[in-house]
């Protein structure tokens, strides 16, 4: 499974956290294409842990990376193999933040760069990033499992494009090195449980890869309990989880506040199945108010404002309470920052006040 040798320095002394940090883990050589990706802070929980009688409770904050998501880890390693390779126009289906992604990290290596959405399903902050980025936009109807299918007829029927979804290996290489930033963070130790989102499955593959490779290479001794966590309206991995099913059903049509995981055909559910099965850990469903809340309760008791599709895994949090030892070590993936994804919390900002003098500012926000 795991292909060539044991890099021999996984964890070079000095220099600063950053996903090429582990090159020598990583299929990828030559000029890194890179906007300091990686090396996001790891956030001991000061407030939601404790709620929960967790002494330690960690918030890996992927909104931190230079385009507001995880997705830059492996777009930062595909596009530097796209690049090697001679590619020009790299395509992506997404559901916003792999194309905010691909046009920032295409635009680095001076590589041209098309993204297809589905229609009205993306996150306005996301789009904005794609345009200004200089990506050429295409918008399809139906959703994010329409927009895939026709990217990949696309591929197959053009050599000019170069596809960088999930299952571009190089991605997923890329966003594996979460893993293995955690276990340094935690000071060389393997947490109990990590928690993140799952829409395409893309990530938990990823982090499962990290974390075994680590075991497999000799220098963890231990590995995670992986919990995916699905939204309720789009969650064939979960329903599959649940029932005991060995395969998963696809989703006609997927819906949830959460729209960059509104995904019901995940492309890597076989990947995500084997990861839960393997470290004995499990996938579940959240409904879309738990994620609301939780999404509030991150920003307002910890100080991290995530999107939508972020909040889950706190979310989830109430319902592993009981089935997680208080004494775990867990780690909930925030996977992309809540300032593209505004539309959640709009109606507020209508209901500001306007000060229109020192009297009035006084008055206004008097304890
Ligand atoms: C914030 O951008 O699928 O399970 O096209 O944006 O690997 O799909 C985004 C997915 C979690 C789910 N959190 O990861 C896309 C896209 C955020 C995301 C996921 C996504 P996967």
């Amino acid at each position: 499974m795991i292909k060539g040798p044991p890099p021999t320095d996984i964890f070079p002394r000095g220099g600063s956290p950053s996903v090429f940090r582990y090159m020598s883990a990583l299929p990828v050589r030559g000029e890194p294409v890179s906007l300091g990706e990686g090396g996001t802070p790891l956030l001991a929980s000061r407030r939601i842990g404790p709620s929960f009688g967790l002494r330690d409770l960690y918030i890996k904050n992927e909104g931190q990376n230079p385009t507001g998501s995880f997705k830059d880890r492996g777009m930062a390693v595909a596009v530097t193999a796209a690049r090697r390779s001679g590619a020009r126009v790299l395509v992506c289906a997404s559901t916003g933040n792999t194309s905010a992604s691909l046009a920032a990290y295409a635009s680095r290596a001076g590589l041209e760069s098309a993204v297809v959405i589905p229609d009205g399903k993306v996150a306005q902050g996301k789009l904005t990033q794609a345009v200004a980025y200089g990506a050429k936009v295409v918008r399809v109807a139906g959703g994010f499992d329409d927009a895939l299918k026709m990217t990949l007829r696309l591929v197959a029927r053009s050599r000019v494009f170069y596809p960088v979804n999930s299952i571009n290996p190089y991605r997923i290489e890329g966003q594996k090195t979460v893993s293995l930033e955690v276990y340094e963070q935690l000071g060389r130790k393997v947490p109990d449980y990590v928690v993140l989102p799952v829409g395409n499955a893309g990530n938990i593959s990823a982090v499962w890869k990290g974390f075994r490779e680590l075991k497999a290479w000799g220098v963890a001794d231990g590995l995670p309990r992986l919990v995916g966590v699905q939204a309720a309206g789009a969650a064939p991995i979960a329903e599959a989880y649940s029932k005991g099913l060995g395969s998963v059903r696809p989703w006609e049509n997927p819906e949830t506040v959460a729209s960059a995981i509104r995904i019901g055909n995940p492309v890597s559910w076989k990947k995500a199945q084997a990861a839960v099965r393997e470290s004995g850990g499990m996938v579940v469903a959240v409904e879309d108010r738990e994620i609301v809340r939780a999404r509030e309760e991150m920003s307002r008791k910890e100080g991290v404002f995530v999107e939508a599709a972020s909040a889950a895994p706190v979310a989830a949090l109430k319902l592993l309470d009981g089935m997680i030892p208080k004494d775990s070590t867990v780690v909930c993936i925030a996977t992309g920052t809540g300032l593209k994804d505004q539309e959640a919390v709009d109606w507020k900002m209508d209901s500001m006040p306007l000060a229109s003098d020192d009297d009035s500012l006084a008055r206004l926000l008097s304890p």
